[in-house]
């Protein structure tokens, strides 16, 4: 499955894994870079070392070509994009902010740079500052998520630039993998769906909330402070909603999900933690690797595409 993104990052499949907070450090993200995908760190809120010592560690595991998340709302931004150069990764995904001020350098530095965007402004100015391609990313997914869904972004994104799109949120098989193609993308990253795989390593109890999700169990945290969060609904979940409701102030608010990812990912805590995760959770209903995840997504999407006509002959 030959496309701009595979080309341009030299994978095999057109799969880019979510560099999710907590969840994606090297074990999960090298089982993806060997299984032919994207495999990508997410830093977080880490500080700048611990993303040095998970890229030694990636090295170690994978020659494929791998990616960082750098989340911009981490007060040590600015030292983890200089660890990136300095590690010479050869991928960085950017999100939850306005990249602008580090593209030069990356550029420089000879790394891909994909922005994940949630606006055509966004992506436009992303475009102009030199991005590899750009990640556009809907309102399904889990955790920091924009207000547009995905069908009305990622068409609205391969029209406004020249570079490749890569179409995010709700996309957890081979229909959705079809269906992103054919509003224009060259690739999909996936993000909830990698969570429950054998080699990620988050808490069993977050993993099961997920495969036992229903369509409706996500919930967005945070929509009234700027900073909505998508997660799988739960006690804290319903407090914060409650509290926001009521008019309760930031702080009281923080309060509720300080810590909630490492609770939920480390420690399992599914009643105070923060279960972010995608509205397309319902979809997900067992666990497998990497590799069959990749290769069942593609072989769907695959066979969906060359059956395109069928769908006339009802
Ligand atoms: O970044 C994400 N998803 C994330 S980051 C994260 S870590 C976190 N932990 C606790 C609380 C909050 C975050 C969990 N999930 N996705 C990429 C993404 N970026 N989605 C939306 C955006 C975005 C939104 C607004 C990017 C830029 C933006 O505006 C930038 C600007 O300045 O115009």
């Amino acid at each position: 499955m030959k496309t701009e993104i595979t080309q341009l990052l030299k994978i095999k499949y057109p799969i880019i894994q979510g560099g999710m907070a907590w969840v994606a450090d090297y074990h999960l993200a090298s089982a993806v870079s060997n299984a032919g995908g994207l495999g990508v760190i997410g830093s977080g809120g880490a500080p700048a070392e611990w993303v040095r010592k998970q890229v030694k560690k990636m090295k170690e595991l994978t020659e494929k070509p791998f990616g960082v998340n750098v989340m911009l709302m981490n007060p040590q931004a600015d030292e983890i994009a200089r660890v990136l150069m300095e590690e010479k990764v050869p991928v960085v995904t950017t999100g939850a902010g306005n990249p602008a001020k580090y593209m030069e350098e990356w550029k420089k530095a000879d790394i891909k740079v994909i922005p994940v965007v949630a606006s055509c402004a966004l992506a436009k100015m992303m475009e102009r500052c030199g991005a590899d391609a750009v990640v556009a990313e809907g309102t399904e997914a889990g955790g920091h998520i924009g207000e547009i869904t995905t069908m009305s972004l990622v068409p609205q994104v391969a029209d406004a630039v020249n570079i490749p799109v890569i179409a995010a949120g709700g996309i957890a098989d081979g229909r959705g993998m079809a269906a992103a193609f054919m509003l224009g993308a060259k690739a999909v990253q996936m993000g909830t769906h990698f969570v429950v795989t054998e080699e990620c390593n988050v808490h069993d109890n977050y993993k099961e909330k997920i495969i036992k999700a229903k369509d409706i169990d996500s919930k967005v945290t945070g929509r009234k402070s700027g900073h909505p969060v998508r997660v799988l609904r739960n006690q804290m979940s319903n407090e914060y909603i409650k509290k926001e409701n009521a008019g309760a102030t930031l702080e009281e608010l923080e309060l509720l999900t300080l810590g909630g990812l490492r609770k939920a990912v480390v420690e399992g805590n599914t009643k105070d933690g923060s279960l972010m995760a995608g509205q397309i959770a319902g979809l997900v209903k067992e666990s497998c690797s990497c590799r069959e995840l990749i290769q069942n997504t593609v072989r769907e999407a695959e066979e969906i595409m060359k059956g395109q006509l069928k769908i006339f002959e009802a």
